[in-house]
């Protein structure tokens, strides 16, 4: 029996002898390997977590005592080492284990996230919470140095600093991002673990004083010597005056070393930092020699660490990044942002051809957007291109900094409605909602490749002005890139079928979709009326105005929250203008969605062709129009299981 199979929970770690913890540290490595090439999910980052996660369960009382990881990302080992063993292949998958800390799945999982740079702030609000309620425990946030790049990280920093409650910060430095980790902050960082001849003397000085009986004592002063000198051998010292004890970095693959360290500090008062170095993919050479395609990578050969080729039409992330070069190359006023997320936005390329014109700002969405306000505010024609579910965190900038000033920026928004395995943390789900009341805004969701295309040239043909939120999905596009990108009329919808009594609104991915439906409806005898709602701000009121002459029945479909969405818009449209016909928006309704794949999760909502195709025939069908569509449609689909799983 391995070791990993006898353990249910930290307590059964801790019964380990320390020399073996490190045959523990591989068959965790092992496993993860194992699962992550069935299932797909994070690897590197947990691989170089291993043996810190296995020293904190060693030298801390786990669940009394918290930990708080940043992002989560790096969770797997954390889940494999507290009961959750037997789920692990079920991890990102539909129904199964959460890809990140989950506070419902797990009493050892303390403060969910997804996000970068909470971990700070949430594990200081728990060591306050510590205190109010006379309770007796440590708190620990764990933070790599790409969340360490993002504004919040510190300002939690700022507040734990002056507090001075009892925290442990273990910023684990791996020196990666997804992709390199960017910033001075990183240089500072990389510079500490640098200065090998004032390391060593430390850690030969810490040892040391460690043997005397009266080490604290000792170390106090060493520590006030230390402080004294350290600003002359090590620049900036920022951590330190910040308020914490800053210590390290020391190996974070030695085991004994950090079970060592993790006991001599775990009673120091105060805000701590201790410094790690780790390698991302530890381990595993493929992920070693590919830190960034390990960082979140699909199925793999685990022997190998090859990637099945991905063939077909390319991913809507792809034909931006082509675009993007179309842009930069026609108008040298092009310059692309993006926070930390070069190879998921699409943004390498451009990265690559025009480095002086491509700014990877770190985790750093707030400041991404304002610094794009700011370079527009002079002329430049910035493409801010974030995550929908990360522009969450920089809602402020696009009222404040770029729209009440008009200028012209355009948010460039992927994965925009449901990301699939990441789950809630990361669905787009609220863009359309959150862009909408802003004036000077234009809200622009293409339904395919080419759209998205002629909308990006024509952000830069026509020097539009205001700021523009363009939002596409996670997914490959439906049909291929024509040569040419074809011209568009700015602000107007278009009608995919003739006008009818019944229309369907569609936006931006729900048009495929809706499109299959409407035929589908139309093989059983139900004429239904297709517009391509492609512009949520403004809408469109030509086409409104005619829907309000000739429709009975109207529906709207976005992949996105019901509430404040485009179906809420056009109701509002309708309303006023005295519309007293059936209205039915379809789209995500108000609970969180969880992980599984986009297209379960679309099936799940009745927002795949089938289920949009029911829908409309179960609004229709009434016994006096009835001719059996529905239950034509009904017997289609029974093979998909719906209901109300999405909680
Ligand atoms: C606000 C936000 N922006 C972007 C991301 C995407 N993201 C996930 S992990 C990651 C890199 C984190 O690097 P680091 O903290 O050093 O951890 P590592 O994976 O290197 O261990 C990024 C950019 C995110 N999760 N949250």
């Amino acid at each position: 029996m391995s070791y990993l199979e006898k353990i249910n929970s930290p307590a059964d770690t801790k019964k380990l002898a320390i020399e073996d913890l490190s045959r523990l540290a591989d068959e965790v490595r092992q496993e993860i390997i194992s699962v992550v090439s069935e299932t797909g999910g994070h690897l590197a980052s947990n691989l170089g977590a291993v043996e810190l996660t296995i020293a904190l369960h060693y030298a801390f009382d786990l669940p009394t005592d918290k930990i708080v990881w940043d992002v989560s990302h790096q969770i797997y080992p954390h889940k494999l080492l507290t009961g959750r063993r037997d789920k692990l292949s079920t991890i990102r998958q539909y129904g199964g284990l959460a890809g990140y800390a989950k506070r419902t799945e797990s009493e050892y999982d303390h403060f969910g996230a997804g996000h970068a740079s909470t971990s700070i702030s949430a594990a200081l609000g728990l060591a306050v919470a510590r205190d109010l309620n006379k309770e007796d425990h440590k708190v620990i946030a764990v933070i790599g140095d790409g969340a360490m790049t993002g504004g919040l990280a510190f300002e939690g920093m700022n507040n734990a600093g002056s507090l001075k409650k009892d925290l442990l910060v273990i910023l684990n430095d791996n020196t990666w991002s997804i992709s390199k980790n960017v910033g001075s902050i990183s240089k500072y960082m990389t510079g500490i673990m640098a200065d090998e001849k004032f390391n060593k003397l430390r850690s030969e000085v810490w040892e040391m004083t460690g043997r005397f009986k009266r080490r604290d004592k000792i170390r106090e002063t060493v520590r006030r010597l230390e402080n004294s000198i350290k600003g002359l051998l090590v620049p900036g010292m920022l951590f330190d005056k910040m308020g914490f004890r800053y210590l390290g970095p020391i190996d974070g693959h030695d085991l004994p070393l950090l079970i060592k360290t993790l006991n001599d500090i775990k009673n120091m008062i105060g805000p701590v930092m201790l410094h790690i170095a780790t390698t991302k993919g530890k381990g595993y050479a493929p992920a070693e020699h590919d830190v960034t395609r390990f960082h979140g990578v699909g199925k793999f050969d685990k022997v190998t660490g090859k990637s099945a080729s991905e063939t077909g039409l390319p991913a809507y992330t792809d034909v931006f990044g082509d675009t993007m070069l179309e842009l930069a190359e026609k108008d040298k006023r092009v310059v692309a942002i993006t926070a930390a997320m070069a190879p998921g936005t699409g943004l390498v390329p451009f990265s690559e051809k025009y480095p002086d014109r491509f700014f990877d700002v770190g985790i750093a969405e707030a400041h991404a957007a304002c610094y794009a306000a700011g370079l527009a505010a002079d002329g430049i024609r910035p493409y801010l291109t974030v995550y929908s579910t990360f522009m969450q965190r920089a809602y402020d900038q696009v009222i404040h900094d770029m729209a009440i000033q008009n200028l012209p920026v355009v948010i460039c928004m992927d994965r925009g409605g449901l990301a699939g395995n990441d789950g809630p943390t990361h669905h787009g789900a609220y863009d359309l909602s959150y862009m909408g009341p802003v004036p000077n805004l234009t809200i622009a969701v293409p339904k395919d490749g080419n759209e998205l295309r002629s909308m990006l040239h024509h952000t830069i043909d026509n020097d539009i002005s205001g700021v523009v939120a363009l939002r596409y999905p996670r997914d490959k596009v439906p049909e291929a890139i024509t040569e040419k990108p074809a011209k568009i009329e700015w602000g107007k919808w278009e009608w995919l079928t003739k006008p009818g009594e019944t229309v369907v609104l569609a936006v931006g991915s729900m048009v495929t979709e809706a499109t299959k439906a409407v035929k589908q409806l139309k093989e059983n005898g139900l004429e239904v009326s297709l517009v391509n709602a492609r512009f949520v701000k403004p809408l469109d009121n030509e086409i409104l105005d005619q829907i309000l002459k000739s429709a009975t029945t109207v529906f709207t479909i976005e992949e996105n929250s019901l509430r404040g969405g485009f179906g809420q818009a056009v109701a509002d449209y309708l309303l006023e203008r005295n519309y007293t016909g059936k209205f039915t928006p379809l789209g995500i309704p108000d609970k969180f969605v969880p992980h599984g794949t986009r297209e379960e999760l679309l099936a799940d909502l009745e927002l795949d062709s089938a289920g949009i195709a029911h829908r409309i025939a179960t609004e229709k069908e009434s016994p006096a129009t009835s001719n059996g569509f529905l239950s034509r449609l009904s017997l289609r689909k029974n093979n998909v299981t719906r209901g109300n799983k999405v909680s």
